[in-house]
């Protein structure tokens, strides 16, 4: 067996998805929260207020998880509700609330692995301009400090920042998400840049508060792609175009070595910085010092990839999908290799212990007439999925963990409700709860897998 006996099964969440409680105890609002009551951002007006009633109901789903086997579990704090203005005082019922789920999960030998910042950014902070105020580097890292004199005596896993491309690209691109916004590309750049300085800086902070040893990593996203044969060809056309810097396209901020080239080579990859000259900051020695702070570990939500090959002269070419090509209910493409071929050229380039921090699928899930959730469609794509993992395992890939999405249905940002990602259906008129067949598949793989 491929997968070492210590390997993490686990599986992730994020605060303003499922917690709900979103002005109870002291909370404070984010930009989440002010989107979502605009009613017509998101699908059907839909709202995290309640969500999955988490912040209520955290005891039932830790002994869901436990009950699933996972290992360690990964879920977002939502800063608001730590420190209702972002800087400050700290909401003390809001620091009880993660203080009682660490001990819960603890109690249960489920590992916490906090990620700091899942998209929800303090109100309070985003009228002071969020990201393009160059303070936000220091408001993140006072966060950063907070979090690891908290709840560090017991957690030892952090992530400052998860998929930066997306709540960048989303948020300020496209403006699908919140805060809904389409700025320049001169902000942009420097909304980037002020990020990966805040990685650092949350890194620095991190563990200069911590209680006992910790490790502490970074979960953007990105394309991965796959090469269409084994041929050393296709191979090294797949992972030159996975690292390219792309041309900017109005609405997407997906790119992989922009966002983290800066923070583990400590360097902006060549390219871009020539595609791109005209919008970016200064950018001196001491940025970055600042970004490209030592890590644990390197990790990336891995959900699809694209395959490529390369012609007779060695150029990379975009392999088209077939036509029928399957897709999951959200119409993201399925393709298993990623999940081999990703790890495999992420750890080649950072040199650093991989985990996956989110694979999954979202599927038209229903409750059928014997009052179970058959998802048969999701089944299948853990299945090809974490075999495919374990080839990159075979291949002596560094992979330390993975993190199904989600453990639970939950608000799928401007989707709403629309999209079903979960091991674990909610209703979400009553909160109740109901295991789907994957549940419990994937509680058999961990077992099979951990003997
Ligand atoms: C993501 C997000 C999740 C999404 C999931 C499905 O990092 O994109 O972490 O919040 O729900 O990816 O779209």
């Amino acid at each position: 067996m491929a997968f070492k006996k210590d390997f993490v099964w686990g599986a992730a969440t994020s605060s303003y998805q499922i917690e709900g409680a979103w002005n109870e105890d002291g909370k404070g609002e984010n930009v989440w929260d002010v989107f979502c009551h605009e009613y017509d951002h998101v699908f059907e007006g839909h709202t995290g207020d309640t969500a999955c009633d988490h912040y209520h109901r955290y005891k039932e789903d830790v002994k869901l998880m436990k009950e699933l086997g996972i290992n360690a579990y990964r879920f977002s704090i939502n800063w608001a509700r730590l420190i209702p203005n972002g800087i400050g005082e700290l909401n003390p019922k809001g620091v009880e609330f993660y203080s009682n789920l660490i001990d819960e999960l603890i109690a249960n030998g489920i590992e916490p692995y906090i990620t700091l910042f899942h998209w929800d950014y303090p109100y309070e902070l985003h009228k002071k301009g969020g990201w393009l105020n160059d303070d936000s580097v220091e408001w993140f890292a006072e966060y950063a400090a907070k979090i690891s004199e908290l709840y560090s005596d017991r957690v030892k896993n952090f992530i400052t920042f998860n998929e930066p491309q997306c709540f960048i690209g989303a948020g300020y691109m496209s403006g699908e998400h919140a805060p809904g916004y389409k700025v320049m590309y001169k902000d942009i750049f420097r909304m980037c840049h002020n990020v990966l300085k805040a990685h650092g800086a949350a890194v620095i902070a991190l563990r200069a508060n911590a209680k006992q040893p910790i490790k502490v990593g970074y979960a953007p996203t990105g394309t991965t792609c796959y090469p269409a044969s084994d041929s050393a060809a296709d191979i090294e056309a797949a992972r030159k175009t996975m690292f390219a810097c792309p041309p900017l396209r109005r609405g997407l901020m997906w790119n992989v070595s922009w966002w983290s080239d800066p923070v583990i080579l400590g360097k902006y990859p060549e390219d871009g910085l020539r595609m791109y000259k005209d919008y970016l900051p200064e950018i001196t020695e001491e940025d970055m010092k600042l970004i490209n702070q030592p890590l644990d570990f390197y990790a990336n939500n891995i959900y699809n990839g694209q395959e490529i090959r390369a012609d007779e002269n060695g150029n990379a070419q975009y392999v088209a999908r077939k036509v029928g090509h399957g897709k999951t209910a959200i119409q993201w493409p399925i393709t298993p290799e990623a999940l081999r071929w990703g790890p495999r050229f992420y750890t080649e380039r950072y040199k650093l212990p991989f985990f996956i921090t989110e694979n999954g699928m979202s599927a038209h899930d229903v409750v059928s007439l014997d009052g179970k959730v058959h998802d048969p469609n999701r089944i299948d794509f853990l299945n090809r999925y974490l075999n495919e993992l374990e080839k990159a395992t075979e291949d002596g890939v560094d992979v330390r963990g993975y993190f199904q999405w989600s453990l639970i249905d939950n608000f799928e940002w401007a989707k709403g409700y629309s999209d079903r990602f979960g091991l674990i259906y909610v209703d979400f008129e009553n909160g109740e709860r109901i295991p789907k067949d994957s549940y419990y598949w994937y509680k058999n793989w961990i077992e099979e897998h951990t003997k």
